[in-house]
């Protein structure tokens, strides 16, 4: 494998650590906290071999790798799940900021989400919708190194450890292939990296350089992003042009249960559910192929039902939650409108966008995300 070059000056380094320190509170600073332990080793014998690396540079830089203990305070689900509420849910994604960052962000990248509609299939609104649900549009993209963090979760959080192993070592190829230090990554809690949020082998698999410099940079590039978002979703079954999803009603006496444990992939036909109760809001149910039913629970109020076709259970390969789906589809829905209502805002001057970091990754609340992490309650996210 290719050495590691670390391009920053020494003293750059050494501020990002106090940094880091400062952010991330307290870390186990501990020289050798991984590599002195035999699962550690043995999975980087392991990963050497299977990938034809050498093992000196990985035993560098899991040696000094941190234990992060608040990686794993944010992805252990709290004892007692609180009740889901969607309304609640929304409100985190749904608000001015989300809508109105929409809009200037269309206006600043009108003509790469238009070039990216055109190759992929996928509408600017839904590009947006992920990109804001993820990150607010590159504010938000996580402040946890991600070789800590993966190695942390990889070998101190056992429900996951299968599924974050194989994010670190995607991590060690991703450097390689990218030439840069596997240390020199950071993100959300969960591993997800950039303005998309892809996990290591998600850019690996599915980002493409869209704006054509010749590398993938989703630390400062919401271009790169555009395109590897449809992409992705290009690549998960995107169907342009085909509706994602409708709001229906139940007619008294319907029992829903049966077609909710019919599962998130949609496998009711139209038929199907109008037999079974299912009634348009408005109109008459679209004839668009087979749907799955939505229920959005809010305690307290009734439980709003959805139907989401196949480009709704795309959008939960992103992340395996029907509430993520919904809420990256309102959103792209309501920026859309009120593009198409003649709201506009300004966008910035064209100057490349500082990648402004905030505190961790809004989107995945206790579960990481994309595009692999099997659904906890939700499928990734
Ligand atoms: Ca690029």
């Amino acid at each position: 494998m290719k050495c590691w070059t670390l391009k920053t000056p020494a003293s750059l380094l050494r501020l990002s650590a106090v940094f880091l320190v400062f952010v991330l509170g307290p870390t186990y600073a501990q020289a050798d906290y991984f590599t002195k332990r035999e699962d550690v080793t043995a999975f980087i014998e392991e990963i050497a071999a299977r990938n034809q690396l050498d093992t000196a540079p990985i035993y560098a830089a899991l040696s000094s790798a941190n234990y992060l203990p608040r990686v794993i305070d944010l992805i252990t689900p709290p004892p007692k799940r609180g009740a889901r509420s969607w309304h609640r849910y929304r409100s985190r994604f749904l608000g001015q900021g989300h809508i109105e960052g929409g809009l200037r962000t269309w206006a600043q990248y009108e003509s790469e989400l238009r070039r990216a509609e055109k190759q992929y299939g996928v509408p600017p609104e839904i590009i947006l919708g992920i990109l804001g649900v993820e990150t607010i549009y590159g504010r938000n993209m996580g402040n946890f190194e991600t070789l800590s963090t993966l190695a942390t979760l990889a070998f101190d959080y056992p429900p996951r450890a299968e599924l974050f192993r194989g994010e670190l070592e995607s991590l060690f190829l991703l450097a390689r292939d990218q030439n840069r230090h596997p240390a020199s990554y950071v993100g959300s809690f969960a591993g997800a990296i950039g303005w998309p949020q892809f996990l290591p082998s998600s850019i690996r698999r599915y980002a493409v350089d869209f704006n054509g410099d010749g590398k993938i940079d989703f630390d400062n590039d919401a271009v790169d992003a555009i395109g590897s978002i449809a992409n992705y979703l290009r690549e998960h079954g995107w169907i342009a042009g085909a509706p994602v999803a409708v709001r229906v009603r139940l007619l008294p006496g319907t029992n829903p249960a049966p077609l909710i444990e019919a599962g998130i992939e949609p496998s009711l036909s139209r038929t199907q559910l109008l037999e079974a109760g299912i009634r348009p809001i408005t109109h008459s149910l679209p004839d668009v192929g087979e749907a799955t039913l939505v229920d959005l629970e809010t305690t307290g109020v009734d439980i709003e039902y959805w139907l989401g076709y196949r480009n709704f259970y795309v959008i939960t390969r992103y992340n395996r939650s029907s509430f993520y789906a919904m809420a990256v589809f309102q959103l792209a829905d309501t920026i859309r409108v009120a593009r198409d209502g003649g709201r506009t805002v300004a966008a910035p001057p064209k100057t490349k966008p500082a990648a402004a970091r905030k505190a961790s990754s809004g989107a995945k609340a206790s579960k990481p995300t994309r595009k692999a992490a099997p659904r906890k309650g939700k499928g990734k996210k």
